[in-house]
């Protein structure tokens, strides 16, 4: 699951590539997109190592690409938006640092991807259209007659304004949209990259709707507060009367946005999180451990963090009955540890 930082050239996605991931942004890289993981921190680990000081602390990650920014003059911006497409979830990075006017920006940004994902829509109801005078065999003629429906739906819901994304496109239309790989369906993030010593961050985050959220972020300070230490930096932002942007915060909203969630395995070799899309079940965590396990899946057993930290140990959640024997299409939920009981 890749989350790109896409905006138009100079908006500080690479600034916030290397902030979140701790990876400097490569210019050999520039033009191909970069790719790079950030942790995602989660404090219920803390409490888990308390309960079983474990050997070793693994967090899940999340997949970030810095990709190459758009041109405003649109020059050059075919190629550009291929390496865009390629990404399941974008985070449109605006620059607000100087002088622009990043709310025209927004809209001019969030314009040229519908513009292109009409386009492609367009072509292919042209060539739909093309073969279908063809003599064909029924079903194949049945089967482009659907196709062309479903293109003529969506290209009305963009011209209406309307992202797929917020239209509840039935599966059998998502099967036809899915290898176009519009920027309209994929879930999205605003994040306005503010100047140091913006005031009044709420005239951005005020912006969000219930379908994106907007978040304002001084980039290049954050990065420049990463760099120093932690001493350096407390007196720095209290010197400064600086809050800080929550990093991990930010990460976590990443991951939702993106789809994800994590759940936990605790022992007192590892405690870690790992990665499963929302929804997914017990036999999809298994299989995110290893293979091994979705082959040989017997059942999971579940507790929550919450539950633990409570009662303090293992013992007492079997005692208190909290351990509960779940089936392979479990839907796991936050706050759950995995056991999986497997055969070989
Ligand atoms: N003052 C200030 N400058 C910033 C901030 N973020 C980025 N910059 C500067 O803006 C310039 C562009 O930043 P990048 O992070 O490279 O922007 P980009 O979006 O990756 O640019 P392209 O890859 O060319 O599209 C650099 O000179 C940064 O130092 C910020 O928050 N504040
Ligand atoms: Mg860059």
């Amino acid at each position: 699951m890749k989350i790109g930082l896409v905006g138009y050239q100079g908006s500080g996605k690479s600034t916030l590539f290397q902030w979140l991931t701790g990876v400097p942004a490569d210019p050999a890289l520039a033009h191909t997109g970069q790719s790079g993981m950030a942790a995602i921190p989660d404090a219920r680990i803390a409490q888990l190592c308390e309960i079983y000081h474990p050997k070793k602390v693994t967090l899940a990650s999340i997949e970030l690409v810095d990709t190459p920014g758009l041109s405003r003059t649109h020059e050059g911006n075919a190629a550009r938006m291929g390496m865009l497409r390629e990404a399941d979830c974008l985070v449109l990075v605006v620059a607000a640092f100087s002088d622009t006017d990043s709310l025209a920006d927004l809209r001019s940004f969030d314009e040229d991807l519908v513009l292109a994902d009409m386009e492609i829509v367009t072509n292919r109801i042209h060539r739909v259209e093309e073969s279908m005078k063809k003599p064909l065999p029924r079903q194949e003629h049945q089967t482009l007659e659907h196709e062309q429906t479903t293109l003529k739906i969506v290209l009305a819901a963009m011209e209406a304004g309307k992202p797929l994304r917020e239209s509840h496109m039935t599966d059998e239309q998502q099967k036809v949209t899915r290898a176009f790989r519009l920027f309209s369906e994929k879930p999205r993030l605003v994040i306005v990259n503010t100047a140091d010593d913006e005031q009044h961050p709420e005239r951005f985050t005020a912006l969000s709707t219930p379908e994106v959220q907007v978040m304002a972020v001084p980039a290049g300070l954050e990065l420049e507060l990463s760099k120093m230490t932690p001493e350096d930096r407390a007196d720095f932002e209290k010197e400064m009367g600086l809050v800080a942007t929550d990093r991990g915060h930010l990460i976590r909203t990443l991951l939702t946005t993106s789809g994800q969630s994590i759940f936990f395995t605790a022992g007192e070799k590892e405690v870690r999180t790992w990665l499963l899309r929302q929804g997914g079940t017990a036999l999809e965590a298994a299989d995110g451990i290893h293979s091994d396990l979705a082959r040989g899946f017997i059942r999971a057993e579940v507790m929550t963090v919450s539950d633990l930290v409570r009662v303090g140990s293992e013992r007492e959640i079997k005692a208190q009955h909290l351990l509960r024997q779940e089936p392979k299409d479990y839907v796991i939920k936050d706050d759950d540890i995995l056991l999986i009981r497997f055969s070989v």
